[in-house]
């Protein structure tokens, strides 16, 4: 059962949002486009109460995108994004949700970071997602969305734990940073990951 992925494609992450990524908005009709491929369309949202510790305006003296140490973990401190409820946090109004069966929010507990859709950064909780693709029979999975290098990419590194068969669809993502994620390609390559185009599966 082919299982596509769609992680954080929320206002704030896309140009003119507070955390953008860029040309994130690119991905949008490349997604809409494969939807139709798979059997499952499952996605991740983050959703953070306003009181974040992830949030630097949380943090006095603190800068955003300076890095602290946070319950033993390195912690970059982030604009405020995809506060709950807010405009931010919603999906991109171009991103077709009818195919979306289920969404994984992440991110609500303001003591903790979570880049994962399936845990938080320190492995504490889990969503869920594993163990409802696995009830829905989903071994092989396509991941797609934003960031590349933070949420998808993490994202994909416990899907590879948790022993599912990952795909990326590269063109369906945009990074933060190109030079991290051109790392990370190279990393989740060497783990067996299967880098694609959407064009390949099309
Ligand atoms: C993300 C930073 C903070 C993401 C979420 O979706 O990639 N990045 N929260
Ligand atoms: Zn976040």
């Amino acid at each position: 059962m082919k299982t596509l992925v769609i992680v954080d494609v929320q206002n704030d992450f896309i140009p003119g949002g507070s955390l953008e990524v860029p040309k994130g908005d690119r991905i949008l009709p490349v997604i809409n486009r494969i939807m139709p491929e798979f059997d499952l369309v499952v996605a991740t949202q983050d959703w953070h109460p306003q009181e974040h510790m992830s949030f630097a305006s949380n943090h006095e003296g603190k800068k955003e995108f300076d890095k602290i140490q946070m319950d033993g973990m390195d912690q970059v401190l982030w604009p405020d994004h995809c506060v709950q409820n807010s405009a931010g946090a919603a999906f991109h109004g171009e991103l077709n949700m009818q195919p979306v069966e289920a969404i994984f929010r992440k991110g609500m507990d303001p003591g903790i970071d979570s880049y994962s859709g399936f845990y938080d950064n320190g492995h504490r909780k889990n969503t869920g997602l594993a163990g409802y693709l696995r009830e829905k029979g989903a071994e092989s999975l396509w991941f797609c969305g934003l960031a590349a290098d933070i949420c998808v990419y993490f994202s994909m590194k416990d899907a590879l734990e948790e022993g599912f068969e990952v795909h990326l669809v590269k063109d369906a993502t945009r990074p933060l940073e190109q030079e991290t994620f051109e790392k990370q390609l190279e990393e989740l390559r060497g783990k067996g990951v299967q880098i694609l185009e959407a064009e390949d599966m099309l």
